[in-house]
């Protein structure tokens, strides 16, 4: 298929590889639960002439002339973002996720202060205090986790006997890996009884809390919200903070005052941790938060749950053992060494040969390293963009187990690739249509 967003180059090196990645998008199908497929008008925006302009500050208060359709496109994102989450404000400058969470982490805590998050193994990100990031050398991470890993709840009565100990000033809710649903209203009573701040990063669920399918946690209770924009939510590569409280002049510091949280973060965003904001970023995400708030996308977070649902259950019926034994949100863990006795990162790479796009990662109390831990990721945001249903599930899992099955034999996977391509070419990317 001829892109109808494809371009010409003088420089033909840079072409090929924008044509050769279109046609690995085209011809496969992305697995990997945080990745998903842009629509044309948000390719679109992001390549606009607002990546020639520097608006450092705010929309009315900036720092250079020029600024009437950045502050007009800035302010359009900010009033969509606070409308779709129900929050007081929003920033919309954070370059991606992890700067969205420092910026948050840096607007309340000193340095010193403990945070309380999820265990890494089981689900929490990086930025959620891994030993070797910047955050988790400035602050002090205890941890909460499941009380049984074959259903993934969480032990909620540890969490206050660790908090009630360790006096965390931010509690935060979120996971890049965790399959199953958080009880934010115990998360709120925990962070009531301890002086704690709510912190939620729905990175993974924002598009699925945007159409209402999934639980917002500012509904109940949380004061800040932080997301990247390219993940369920279906925009460009980016970060927002959403956050409960009163919105005042950034150019003035404020007490620090739960109320003031939005004025913390946007002078932490600005400047205390970046510098001009990418307006051509911000005016996709003005697009996809508009998508994200027409009916159809209601349907298709709606989808991606029901697809979820069926490719976990194929999954078990073919001998896949998942972590926590199912899923309630759009992702899915698989243990690969119990499984098939493979590592994530071999299976990864057999997936790759016949175009099925995954990713290995550590599942709770993983024995093998994070370069080649024992899990595999998988989700469905992205296959139900490019138009899948639940019909369409059990094909994947044969093709998965095919490929297990027969990877070393070169001429079987040359047949799946053949036919993993053949079916992926009629599901066009939205950008071509
Ligand atoms: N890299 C993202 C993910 O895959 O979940 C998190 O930032």
């Amino acid at each position: 298929m001829q892109s109808r967003t494809k371009a010409e180059y003088s420089d033909k090196e840079v072409e090929a590889l924008i044509n050769k990645e279109h046609l690995r998008q085209l011809l496969g199908l992305e697995l990997i639960p945080s990745e998903n497929y842009v629509s044309r008008e948000v390719l679109n925006a992001m390549g606009s002439i607002f990546t020639n302009k520097y608006s450092e500050g705010y929309p009315g208060k900036r720092y250079y002339g020029g600024q009437d359709n950045t502050d007009a496109v800035e302010q359009l994102a900010i009033d969509r973002a606070k409308a779709l989450f129900r929050a007081d404000h929003a920033n919309v400058q954070p370059h991606s996720g992890a700067p969205a969470n420092i910026a948050v982490y840096q607007a309340w805590l000193e340095p010193g202060d403990t945070v309380m998050a999820m265990k890494l193994d089981q689900g929490g990100h990086l930025t959620h205090g891994q030993p070797i990031t910047s955050s988790a050398k400035l602050y002090n991470f205890v941890r909460y986790g499941m009380k049984d890993v074959e259903t993934g709840e969480i032990d909620y009565d540890q969490m206050l006997v660790v908090a009630k100990k360790t006096k965390p000033k931010i509690i935060l809710a979120g996971f890049s890996g965790y399959p199953r649903t958080l009880d934010y209203r115990k998360f709120v009573e925990i962070g009531q009884q301890v002086g704690a701040i709510l912190m939620a990063d729905m990175a993974h669920l924002a598009g699925l809390i945007a159409a209402g399918e999934l639980e917002n946690p500012l509904d109940v209770g949380f004061h800040i919200m932080t997301s990247t924009t390219h993940k369920t939510l279906r925009g460009p590569r980016g970060g927002i903070i959403l956050s409960m409280g009163e919105v005042s002049n950034p150019l003035k510091a404020p007490s620090k005052t739960i109320n003031n949280l939005p004025t913390l973060i946007d002078r932490e965003v600005f400047p205390g941790f970046q510098g001009g904001p990418h307006e051509h970023t911000i005016a996709a995400k003005a697009v996809a938060f508009y998508e994200a708030a027409q009916p159809e996308f209601k349907l298709y977070a709606r989808q991606v749950l029901a697809n979820a649902q069926i490719l976990a259950q194929e999954l078990m019926n073919n001998g896949f053992k998942l972590v926590t034994n199912g899923t309630d949100n759009h992702l899915i863990q698989i243990d690969m060494m119990k499984s098939y006795k493979i590592d994530g990162r071999q299976a990864q790479e057999i997936l790759d040969i016949i175009g099925l796009s995954a990713n290995c990662n550590a599942i709770p109390n993983d024995q093998l390293p994070p370069y080649r831990p024992s899990g595999l990721r998988i989700g469905t945001p992205a296959i139900t963009t490019r138009g899948l249903k639940e019909q369409d599930m059990a094909q994947i899992v044969i093709w998965m187990k095919e490929a297990i099955r027969y990877r070393n034999d070169r001429k079987k996977l040359n047949i799946l690739t053949k036919e993993v391509q053949d079916f992926a070419k009629n599901f066009p990317l939205p950008s071509d249509l």
